[in-house]
């Protein structure tokens, strides 16, 4: 097992299908392979997603790929997806990018390999992180985080700016985990640049991608030396960001949000601890996670806004009806978006932001019937094919329509169908959070603005593993007949205690 803590290292997710698969025969795989090289033709390194994607389309519900000598195998369709979802007989693997990442974020809980003890110790101290009290009371943070969005849209507005929606959103969606989670600052919007905790981060993600894409890490070589760099910084920031709560001490300055619980929460049956060490790479992995995804999340869902009046209208009626003249609305008032919410499913529907999980069989079995697998064989979900598949979505599926997720349309389909989280005992922790977060704020957004897309812009998406709407910018106009009041509260209407403490509720 390779535990790679050297960039240079090959992961154990690049070992090849070949053992694990005894009918690799009959899985289809592209023609005009090239003897050393495979399959390769026309593949840009840039855009390994989408590219397995157009192979998706014309291979069929799974296939197979051939790359520098090994072979990966790809599923799609939706009863071979079904099964795999199957716990007693699958697991998550750690393969391709998400073990590249073992570097920066080690045996947290996203590159933790399911034998690791790490991983349920953090899932069990973790877990009422993420319950509904918790995000009740991150609701707060969130509010006015969101809040210093809006002001920067204002300013953008009265210039006359377009605004730059993943770079904004990026801003937005770290400064809220930082803040609910770690009780840090980045001070995103007070800078022109990305923070360098962002450019060291797309940097490894980066990397993490290009290693599935070269032959042989060592052509990287500088690569590499520029990601050693990125992990250090890294490092540095979460290792001060920690220093300064244990000088702070725990109690009333995070008021128990997911640092304190890292660093003073004890399992509740066995009472063991996360080391210092564990915290470091737990506190990168929230980073990371909790916010490129949502992030990404929310540009494209502005980005369909935009594109679908229609839709804009009547997600905004909802707003106003939900809400009324609620300057802040409550965390109840939330979840009661329920078109809004649709409009985010759809849009995690189209574009997946972490587009592929990987499946590997806990012992010897056979896929759907059909294909046997060994123990410890693997292959990669493409959720955007999922997602697209005619025989469950139609033959519509490649349009944007939110009334596929009204409860009644969702009961129709099979099981397993959608899964932008991933699936099982692995699946996405922060679900629950990415959707309330997304939800309110979209829900600000609506009520605030009107979005008028750039009349020449195609969607382009550009890939780190996660899926982003490239150069994506939107004129805004103030909605006609709204109030001037806050949307949010601004930074000077917050109070310090209410900065600090999350859980203690919004003090109002
Ligand atoms: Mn998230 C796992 C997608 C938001 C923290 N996340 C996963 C997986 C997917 C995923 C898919 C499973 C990967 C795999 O099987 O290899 N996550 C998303 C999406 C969004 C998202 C599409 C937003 C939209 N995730 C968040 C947020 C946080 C977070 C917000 C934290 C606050 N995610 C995680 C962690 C894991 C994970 C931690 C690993 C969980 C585990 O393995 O126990």
């Amino acid at each position: 097992m390779a535990d790679t803590t050297k960039g240079t290292t090959l992961p154990t997710g690049f070992r090849g299908a070949e053992q694990g698969w005894p009918e690799l025969r009959r899985i289809p795989h592209p023609p005009h392979r090239l003897p050393l090289l495979g399959d390769v033709i026309g593949v840009d390194r840039h855009t390994p997603l989408q590219d397995t994607v157009r192979y998706a389309r014309q291979l069929g519900p799974i296939f197979r790929r051939r790359a520098f000598g090994r072979e990966f195998v790809f599923t799609w369709g939706a009863e071979l997806v079904a099964d795999l979802a199957d716990e007693s007989r699958f697991a998550k693997h750690v393969g391709l990018g998400v073990a590249n990442l073992r570097p920066v974020a080690g045996d947290g809980l996203f590159t933790a390999y399911n034998h690791e003890p790490n991983w349920q110790l953090a899932h069990d101290v973790l877990a009422p992180g993420f319950s509904r009290e918790a995000m009740a009371g991150y609701h707060a943070n969130m509010l006015a985080v969101a809040g210093r969005l809006t002001d920067h849209w204002d300013r953008e507005l009265v210039a006359g700016r377009a605004v730059d929606v993943p770079g904004d959103m990026t801003k937005l969606t770290l400064e809220t985990i930082a803040r609910t989670g770690f009780g840090h600052d980045f001070g995103s919007f007070e800078r022109d640049r990305p923070h360098p905790f962002v450019t060291a981060m797309i940097g490894t993600l980066t990397y993490a991608q290009r290693l599935n894409t070269v032959p042989f890490p060592l052509l990287l070589r500088r690569a590499a030396r520029r990601n050693e760099a990125d992990i250090a910084y890294l490092n540095r920031t979460v290792d001060d960001l920690v220093r300064a709560r244990r000088t702070a001490g725990g109690d009333g300055d995070g008021g128990g949000d997911l640092l304190d619980r890292m660093l003073e929460t004890a399992h509740p049956k066995t009472g063991e601890r996360l080391t210092a060490e564990n915290v470091r790479r737990q506190v990168i992995t929230f980073l990371v996670a909790g916010h490129e995804t949502t992030s990404g999340a929310l540009s494209f869902a502005l980005h369909y806004l935009a594109r679908h009046p229609d839709v804009a209208a009547r997600a905004r009626a909802e707003v106003d009806q939900v809400w009324g003249g609620t300057a802040l609305p409550g965390y109840d008032q939330v979840a009661k978006l329920r078109y809004v919410r649709r409009v985010l499913d759809e849009t995690l529907r189209l574009w997946p932001t972490a587009p592929a999980y990987a499946r590997e069989a806990r012992q010897d079995t056979v896929l759907a019937g059909t294909h046997p697998m060994r123990r410890g064989a693997w292959t990669l979900v493409i959720t955007p094919m999922l997602h697209r598949e005619r025989a469950v979505w139609g033959a519509d599926a490649e349009e944007f329509d939110p009334d596929r997720f009204e409860a009644k349309a969702v009961r129709s389909r099979p099981p397993h169908t959608f899964k932008p989280f991933g699936t099982g005992a692995r699946a996405c922790i922060g679900r629950q959070f990415a959707l309330h977060e997304a939800t309110l704020v979209l829900g600000l957004l609506l009520r605030r603005y009107e979005l008028r897309p750039d009349p020449d812009y195609r969607l382009r998406v550009t890939e780190r593993l996660t899926l982003m709407p490239e150069g994506l910018r939107l004129h805004l106009e103030r909605r006609a007949g709204t109030t001037a009041g806050p949307a949010a509260p601004t930074a000077a209407d917050e109070a310090p205690s209410e900065l600090r403490c999350p859980v203690h509720g919004t003090g109002d």
